[in-house]
């Protein structure tokens, strides 16, 4: 059986996790999710970074043992990887004996390899890095990325030769592009290859906290050499050969961009001089910002995932992560965003799919479906399109893309229903296969969906697997079975009708649930009462008298803003004959406009068309429902409403404006 080892950085614990170290986490879940939906096995390897001298500091601040303060901190990491539903096989501390016999036998093997020698260090350390500094990596006399001075030290070190591994290094990477991935990250390291390299300090003096070096008891191993050694310590390395010969070498190390120095250029030479197989690949992926820069626990700009995962549940925050930041790339989290998204994505889209076909179901044919013995339709086809698509994308770690794919399936049935009209359909006795096809069609493609998307919402996806009448934990699956369309003569499936999985947030539900960082982040109050004032300005206008109402200056014209919106959900409003609510995409969220429709239009037939709305008017209530914008219609011949919609709706995105 093929297997996969892979790792994420082992995190410092002076402080909790924060977003942007749990993003790695959830990454790299999603990655060892996928692997074992493929059958693969797998060893997903995390950990926590110990002997930093921030974390002795830390634990000395508050007065307690630095161990006891780590043996603390691992509770505090844990609980939040279980909340966020990480599947880590191994959780690995630097301070535990197996790492403390690793590290102790591959520094050896770097000493009985005469690689490493005395001399004497001088020079700037910062110690949020963990890392020596030269002059010209300095900005403003501070560290760039904490934006601290670092300190200048003066010790008696052990030297590690680096420098005499670059062409070994150069020409590894030469032979094995994968190696280092993405490309910009490879390019980094090949230049400062390029550059040349220097001997590293690999040990300190004075400290107790850390692990001896072995020929000098009164030196401690650099953190640094420390935490790279996990990765091999983990699986057994100085402690279980047979253990370290199955998993070793680790397939991928997932990691930060800014520790890819250490990961691509220290890490590998260290296993050169020791003799030891190098991992196959490094991916160092982007960061996470948070208000244009990058959330950093020293710089205090951080986000607590677990106050993220409380407010929307860890699947939406995990989808919002897996598929709106390109992995590899930076990207940024916002509180708004990513409400926008969860309406977009889950509430209005997959969540209503669910609800509308188990809603179908039941109506039509009492909850249970049964595939007939007529030609598969169109879902098939996109769906098996959409499987290869997300194999490729994923195998190449384009988690974003592999998302993209799998909302494709649901895209695409959504926009069936609204073309095949399943209500039109149910109406005629005569094409009650038909019937059948379109529902079992629909249920099979929110199916493959979910069994695409378990990787990165587990729980969820179990839950739709349930409801749609094929129950599977998300571990059980298997992509090249269950990946595939199963939708025989005579299959048969029993949907549930049950309360939406992701409610819709409605405005004020999003400023009740707010935060206080999400109520920071929001528009502050002087730029509020401005706007405010432009809009009493606008009305006031608005209200005068137009003495030249028949035509108006293309000035004037400009002013309304017309766009193309996409419905995305549509339903009744209560006591009212002629109002339906609509949630529509615009582009840039979605937002509720209440549209006078209802004697004409079924609000399931609207679900999925393009509409041309005002996307500039100001909020008004009707029926006690807000509604931000409002849809054109045309008065048809009998005067009940008929919508306006766009020809060619594939090309014109929701958000398009009309000019
Ligand atoms: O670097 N966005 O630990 P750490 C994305 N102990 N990733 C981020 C991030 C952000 N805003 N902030 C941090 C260490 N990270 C060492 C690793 S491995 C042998 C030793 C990432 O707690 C960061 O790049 O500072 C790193 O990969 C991981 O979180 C842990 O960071």
């Amino acid at each position: 059986m093929a297997k996969f080892y892979l790792t994420t950085a082992i995190d410092y614990v002076n402080s909790r996790p924060h977003l942007g170290t749990a993003y790695e986490k959830i990454a790299a879940d999603v990655i060892a999710r996928y692997k074992r939906l493929c059958g693969v096995e797998t060893r997903f390897m995390m950990g926590n970074d110990e002997h930093s001298q921030n974390v002795y500091a830390k634990a000395r601040e508050l007065g307690v043992e630095p161990l006891a303060f780590c043996d603390e901190m691992e509770t505090v990491f844990r609980e939040v990887w279980g909340r966020l539903d990480i599947s880590f096989d191994d959780f690995i501390r630097t301070t535990e004996p197996r790492h403390r016999a690793g590290v102790t036998a591959l520094v050896s093997r770097l000493i009985e390899s005469g690689d490493v020698y005395e001399g004497f260090y001088e020079g700037w350390y910062c110690v949020s890095c963990e890392a020596f500094k030269q002059e010209k990596d300095l900005v403003d006399g501070a560290c760039p990325v904490h934006q601290r001075p670092p300190q200048w030290i003066r010790e008696k070190n052990h030297f590690f030769r680096l420098s005499s591994y670059r062409q070994r290094l150069l020409d590894h990477y030469a032979a094995h592009p994968e190696a280092l991935e993405p490309e910009i990250r490879r390019n980094e390291i090949l230049r400062l290859l390029e550059a040349g390299l220097e001997d590293i300090s690999m040990s300190r003096t004075g400290q107790a906290w850390g692990i001896p070096v072995p020929s000098d008891p009164d030196s401690v191993v650099y953190v640094w050499m420390d935490a790279l050694i996990n990765y091999a310590s983990g699986v057994g390395y100085g402690t279980d050969e047979a253990l370290f010969d199955t998993w070793w070498p680790a397939d991928l190390h997932v990691i930060g961009k800014d520790i890819t120095r250490f990961h691509c250029v220290v890490w590998p030479a260290m296993l050169m001089s020791a003799g030891i197989p190098l991992p196959r690949q490094v991916f160092g992926h982007g960061w996470v910002h948070w208000q244009g820069q990058k959330m950093s626990k020293s710089l205090g700009t951080v986000v607590d995932p677990l106050e993220a995962a409380e407010r929307l549940g860890p699947d939406p925050l995990r989808l919002y992560l897996a598929k709106e930041i390109a992995f590899g790339q930076d990207g940024d989290f916002t509180w708004d965003r990513f409400e926008d998204r969860y309406n977009v994505d889950l509430a209005n889209n997959f969540g209503n799919l669910v609800s509308r076909i188990a809603a179908m179901a039941d109506r039509y044919r009492q909850g249970r479906l049964v595939a007939p013995a007529l030609p598969a339709g169109p879902l098939a086809e996109t769906a098996a399109r959409a499987v290869a698509d997300y194999r490729q994308a994923m195998d190449r770690f384009a988690l974003h893309q592999g998302v993209a794919a799998a909302f494709r399936i649901v895209d695409a049935a959504n926009e069936y229903i609204t073309s095949v009209e399943p209500w039109v359909v149910a109406r005629d006795p005569d094409r009650a296969a038909e019937l059948d096809r379109h529902l079992f069609d629909v249920s099979e493609a929110v199916r493959t969906a979910a069994v695409l998307l378990a990787p990165v919402m587990p729980r969820s996806c179990t839950e739709v697997l349930e409801r749609i009448g094929a129950p599977a934990a998300a571990g059980a699956l298997r992509l090249d079975r269950d990946g595939v369309w199963q939708a025989p003569p005579g299959a048969e499936r029993r949907l549930v009708k049950a309360p939406p999985l992701w409610p819709r947030l409605t405005p004020s539900a999003r400023e009740e649930k707010a935060t206080p960082s999400a109520r920071m982040e929001k528009v502050a109050p002087s730029a509020r009462k401005e706007q405010t004032a432009m809009n009493e300005a606008a009305t006031t206008e608005a209200q005068q008298p137009n003495p030249e109402r028949a035509r108006i200056s293309i000035d004037e014209f400009a002013r309304v803003e017309l766009r193309v919106g996409r419905v995305v959900a549509a339903d009744a409003v209560p006591k009212s004959r002629k109002l339906l609510r609509l949630d529509v995409e615009d582009g840039a969220g979605v937002r509720q406009i209440i549209a006078g429709l209802a004697k004409s239009h079924q609000p399931e037939a609207l679900v999925g068309r393009r509409v041309v709305f005002i996307a500039n008017l100001k909020p008004a209530r009707l029926a006690g429902l807000e509604s931000n914008g409002m849809v054109l219609a045309a008065s048809g011949a009998d005067g009940a409403p008929v919508l306006l919609t766009v020809d060619l709706p594939d090309q014109v995105p929701p958000g398009s404006e009309i000019s």
